[in-house]
């Protein structure tokens, strides 16, 4: 396949309420969507990059730049393109793993349709469809928790995920569970906000019945995720700390975790994800897909990736409504509590012309 040109393009989707976690509020999810032409038809990427480099050192803007000014001369110099070349062709660049993920996830859609595969199938799906979780924000008080968690678990969501901070940690759990029962599935989610001292208070959490405990520490500090782990009987899952296999096997290597969150988008790639999958199951560690508030796209390839067999705890891949009135696809339903994995070739799912150019706030297009 051979890489004729890339179009870069900003999207704004407002969301339907604001998404605080220890990080800080989003009221607006601006995502940069990557669409390569090819002389096999064209892709599309979704770059999970935020606004601020704040969940992760990348940041909307940097991703942009990185893809024109030095992936793409890069792909537009080879000859033949398919999905595996995609990394070692840009292996040279370090990092910006979530820039690259967006240009592997186009070329794999591109090359995929083509051939009439799905994504689901190219990476080993074993489901249709699946359960799955929703992310609960910080809230302003404990009854508007309630009333949030109350709504997601009507709607039918399998597993509910409190954002937790200090100060926001053992009374919004405490309630969730004193108001909804031992049966919910409830983990928490820190992202970083804690220290290693804090581990005596972290380990209260123990009297609560969570499946997991979320990067409670810095991305770099296995160490505590260590120390953390052997004190509590909660499983410990780490986000943040893991960015590509290798990094897994460590943290697996150092009973760092016992669960690992995959995010495509944070560790690279789709092909990476799988990767991690295959390591985790073969060393007997729990996987589940994580989000970042993803369009459609990036919705639809969660889906198939989380339809492989080791991703065995519900993801964070809610329902379009969930976060967005509007979205550049036509909307992800949930029914009876499950999404449909996406059958069609390569995504499965193409945005939509007349909702893609109402929230576009900016397009490029860079010639091959
Ligand atoms: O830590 O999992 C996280 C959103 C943005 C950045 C980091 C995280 C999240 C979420 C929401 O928890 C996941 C989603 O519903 O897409
Ligand atoms: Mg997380």
């Amino acid at each position: 396949m051979k890489l004729q040109g890339v179009e870069l393009r900003t999207v704004a989707l407002p969301l339907v309420t604001p998404f605080r976690t220890s990080l800080g509020t989003q009221t607006t999810r601006n995502a940069l969507l990557v669409r390569v032409a090819t002389d096999e038809g064209e892709g599309y990427g979704e770059c999970v990059a935020e606004d601020e480099p704040t969940y992760c050192p990348e940041y909307l803007e940097g991703a942009a730049d990185v893809i024109r000014r030095f992936f793409l001369p890069a792909l537009f110099a080879r000859g033949d393109l398919d999905p595996a070349a995609v990394a070692p062709a840009l292996r040279h660049l370090r990092g910006h793993v979530m820039a690259k993920s967006a240009v592997e996830m186009a070329v794999l859609d591109a090359w995929l349709t083509a051939r009439g595969v799905s994504l689901a199938t190219h990476l080993g799906a074993v489901r249709r469809s699946l359960a799955v979780g929703v992310s609960v924000g910080i809230a302003e008080t404990l009854d508007d928790l309630l009333d949030t968690v109350d709504k997601h678990l009507t709607t039918g969501y399998a597993r509910i995920k409190l954002k937790i901070e200090p100060g926001w940690d053992l009374a919004p759990v405490r309630a969730v569970r004193e108001t909804f029962g031992a049966d919910i599935m409830l983990t928490v989610d820190a992202n970083t906000a804690y220290e290693a001292g804090d581990i005596p208070h972290l380990a209260k959490l123990d009297a609560y019945g969570l499946t997991l405990i979320e990067q409670p520490f810095d991305p770099d500090d296995l160490e505590a995720h260590e120390r953390f782990a052997a004190r509590i009987g909660t499983p410990v899952c780490l986000d943040e700390s893991i960015t590509s296999v290798r990094d897994a096997a460590e943290a697996i290597r150092r009973k760092a975790c016992s669960i690992i969150n995959i995010k495509p988008g944070r560790v690279g790639g789709y092909l990476e994800a799988r990767r991690i999958h295959d390591l985790a199951q073969a060393n007997g560690v729990p996987v589940w897909c994580g989000g970042m508030l993803e369009t459609g796209l990036g919705r639809a390839a969660n889906l198939a990736l989380a339809a492989l067999p080791g991703f065995t705890l519900p993801g964070d891949i809610s329902a379009t409504a969930r976060y967005y009135e509007k979205d550049i696809t036509a909307p992800f339903v949930l029914v009876d509590g499950r999404l449909d994995v996406p059958a069609g070739p390569g995504l499965g799912i193409t945005p939509l012309p007349d909702n893609l150019q109402e929230l576009t706030t900016n397009v490029e297009w860079i010639p091959g």
